[in-house]
């Protein structure tokens, strides 16, 4: 019996895709409408305060400042769940990674008003701050490949309560190497300025990352993401990114979630089974990634297939 195949409504065009392989980014682009992003976050946001079902320990979680208390809800709620499967973003990413992908992770990114913003950074193996590559390329070790981001805007996201910022063209060249030593001081969160913006990264200076130390980020060249709720944008992590500060104009926060995706090859936190992140660890023990096109070929790869929850997750 044949398979029905759905067409690829949202794939992009071939003038999108030489677009996003100059730029390094493509959108941005409607994933919820304005009015039902609003609906879905307010319903949702109470939901996921509940962490009874989230895979990583509410104590481990909370402790430091790392950002695992905001990664990988999509293994415990429906909503997310659904979210990183959805056609408006799975589409797009095939049409860069091919017709066998994963979700590998994901993130909340909240700004409060007054917060930071993100310090210039780009990532291809997310070896910081541990050391030990979180993703690995199939191939020769040369190739350097990252991760396809979609960020999501969940509330506004504009130059007042922290957009994101793209340097156009900078996703081919590594400037920062991600297994270098940098300091970790939480005291600084918050404290510091860079070039006149308030930036930081969780306690590092990302400016300690630079292989080049005089290296500086050419900031006349950024391009400001501005994003309405239910919009999302879709760029390559080694992309020269940032994010602008709260300026506490609004009291509402800045809700960006980031779903990150690799083609199945990739081998994903290999030879481990611990999360090890600013300064704590968690136990991987509950981590699946999710095939959210095709199939999974690759047997070092964990896969979940359904929420902790029992939710299927909706495979393309
Ligand atoms: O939202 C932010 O401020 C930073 C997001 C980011 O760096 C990412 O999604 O890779």
């Amino acid at each position: 019996m044949s398979q029905t195949v759905r067409p690829r409504e949202f794939a992009m065009t071939e003038q999108q895709l030489a677009d996003f392989q100059r730029d390094g980014y493509f959108g941005p682009f409607t994933v919820y409408e304005v009015d039902e992003m609003r609906q879905l976050w307010r319903q949702e946001r109470l939901r996921l305060m509940d962490r009874g079902n989230a895979i990583y320990s509410v104590a481990v979680a909370e402790s430091g400042n790392t950002n695992i208390a905001n990664y990988d809800r999509h293994l415990d709620s429906a909503f997310l769940a659904d979210h990183i499967c959805r056609p408006e973003i799975v589409d797009r990413v095939m049409s860069v990674l091919g017709p066998d992908v994963l979700c590998w992770r994901t993130e909340f990114f909240p700004k409060y008003p007054g917060d930071e913003g993100t310090d210039w950074h780009q990532a291809d193996n997310f070896a910081i701050p541990s050391g030990r590559p979180q993703l690995v390329w199939p191939g020769d070790g040369v190739h350097f490949g990252g991760t396809i981001t979609v960020w999501t805007a969940f509330t506004e996201a504009n130059e007042h309560t922290g957009c994101l910022q793209f340097i156009p063209g900078t996703h081919q060249r590594m400037v920062y190497d991600e297994t270098k030593q940098a300091h970790y001081n939480p005291d600084r969160i918050n404290q510091e300025s860079k070039n006149g913006t308030k930036r930081g990264f969780f306690g590092y200076d990302y400016r300690e990352f630079q292989v080049d130390e005089d290296f500086e980020v050419d900031e006349s060249r950024a391009v400001p993401m501005v994003l309405r709720p239910g919009q999302a944008i879709l760029f390559w992590s080694t992309l020269m990114h940032a994010s602008l500060p709260h300026d506490g104009s609004t009291e509402e926060m800045r809700l960006g979630y980031a779903a990150r995706y690799v083609p199945t090859s990739v081998n994903v936190y290999p030879n481990t089974t611990e999360l090890f992140e600013y300064g704590g660890s968690v136990s991987l023990e509950r981590y699946g990634s999710v095939v959210v096109a095709g199939a999974n070929d690759n047997p070092t790869n964990r896969i979940a297939t359904h929420t902790t929850t029992g939710h299927p997750f909706r495979t393309r």
